[in-house]
């Protein structure tokens, strides 16, 4: 990979957010993805929601897989820690960091190839752990980085560039996502972000595996006629449930939404979710429901964008498992070995 910093020259009379830092202070090395490139997009929308939340860049870990939706992490975030893992391993390190050091925003960034063909049992087993993290689909519905496969979210009978149809099934996250007990969970679209900055952040304050799967065209090899993942084809079929606004306890609550049109959803840390309804009987807290319906709008070929589904009283896998509150790294040689005689008690109770 080839890093270019940008220039660390700041305007003085940039906006700053209520850590002092600016919209730049997010931001990473100049990307080498082609130009137009939808990734490139869910980059600036990370970077913006993480501005907007005003998250400390230094408790954020960013982590990624293979392909050129998982090199963007480089071009985000320069000063969050990060790690570019193996080909579609990233859920697996995920979730050992995260066990490891509770402390940090989790924040895992992936392909389709990289999570729905390889990566496919990590990230069904990291969604139903209940990982604490915001993983985020570049869905292109093609290998992008090995120069135009069909992936495995490749639309039955879409055309690839070459004019071959694929004969195969497509794999939808969201449906798996939904199935396996993701506690978040939101489509969108890499071309609107109005919509996906603030279903990031949402997601980024959400205390449980939170899942965004964000069709991002690849320009170079899946975006022409006959694609169901090109720029034209999603503005055709975009249908969106809501729009949201996501408020932090810190923030004023204001709202243009006439009550009716408007619902709240309060999360644990005291952030609201305001979601203003488009779609009228849409309820994203009925997991059922929400399955049903967008079944029944894939079936006609929409893609169907907004918070799809939220718990507000999530389980994350610390809880179920009962950790230690404190991370790994901060245990002294007394908590880690706690001596003869306790582990004599330990042994003595699974005889
Ligand atoms: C174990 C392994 N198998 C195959 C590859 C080759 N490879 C690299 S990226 C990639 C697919 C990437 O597709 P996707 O995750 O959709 O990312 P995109 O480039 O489309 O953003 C493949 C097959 C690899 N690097 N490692
Ligand atoms: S090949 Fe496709 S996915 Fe990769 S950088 Fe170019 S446009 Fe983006
Ligand atoms: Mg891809």
């Amino acid at each position: 990979m080839t890093y270019l910093a940008k220039p660390k020259f700041r305007h003085p009379e940039l906006p700053r957010n209520a850590l002092g830092f600016t919209r730049r202070d997010y931001e990473g090395s100049v990307s080498t993805l082609c130009a137009g490139c939808g990734h490139d997009s869910i980059s600036a929308a990370i970077i913006q929601a993480c501005y907007e939340l005003a998250l400390p860049p230094h408790r954020i870990a960013k982590l990624s897989g293979i392909g050129c939706s998982s090199k963007t992490p480089t071009y985000f975030l320069g000063s969050s820690h990060g790690f570019n893992s193996v080909h579609g391993r990233m859920p697996s390190v995920l979730t050992g960091a995260n066990m490891a050091n509770r402390d940090l925003i989790y924040l895992g960034v992936s392909g389709d190839g990289d999570s729905a063909s390889i990566g496919l049992g990590q990230f069904a087993h990291a969604i139903r752990r209940a990982v604490n993290m915001t993983y985020i689909v570049e869905n292109n519905g093609v290998y992008g980085l090995t120069k135009g496969q069909f992936s495995a979210t490749s639309d039955k009978g879409s055309k690839s560039k070459k004019g071959v149809v694929n004969s195969d099934e497509p794999i939808d996250m969201i449906g798996m996502a939904l199935q396996l007990g993701a506690t978040y969970v939101g489509r969108s679209f890499s071309g609107d972000k109005a919509q996906l900055v603030p279903l990031i952040k949402g997601a980024l304050l959400h205390p449980g595996a939170a899942f965004i799967d964000c069709v991002s065209p690849c320009v170079a090899f899946n975006n022409h006629e006959g694609s169901t993942k090109s720029f034209d084809y999603v503005r055709a079929h975009n249908e969106a449930v809501n729009f949201l606004d996501v408020i932090t306890p810190r923030a004023e609550i204001t709202t243009d939404y006439a009550p009716g049109e408007m619902v709240d959803v309060r999360q644990h840390d005291g952030s609201i979710i305001r979601l203003k309804k488009v779609a009228e009987d849409y309820d994203p807290t009925d997991r059922i429901k929400v399955m049903n319906f967008l079944q029944e709008q894939q079936a006609k070929g929409e893609v169907v964008t907004g918070l799809l589904f939220v718990d507000p009283e999530p389980q994350d896998l610390h809880g179920a498992l009962a950790t230690v509150t404190a991370p790994l790294n901060e245990l002294g040689d007394g908590d880690l070995c706690p001596g003869a005689a306790e582990i004599d008690k330990i042994n003595a109770g699974l005889r």
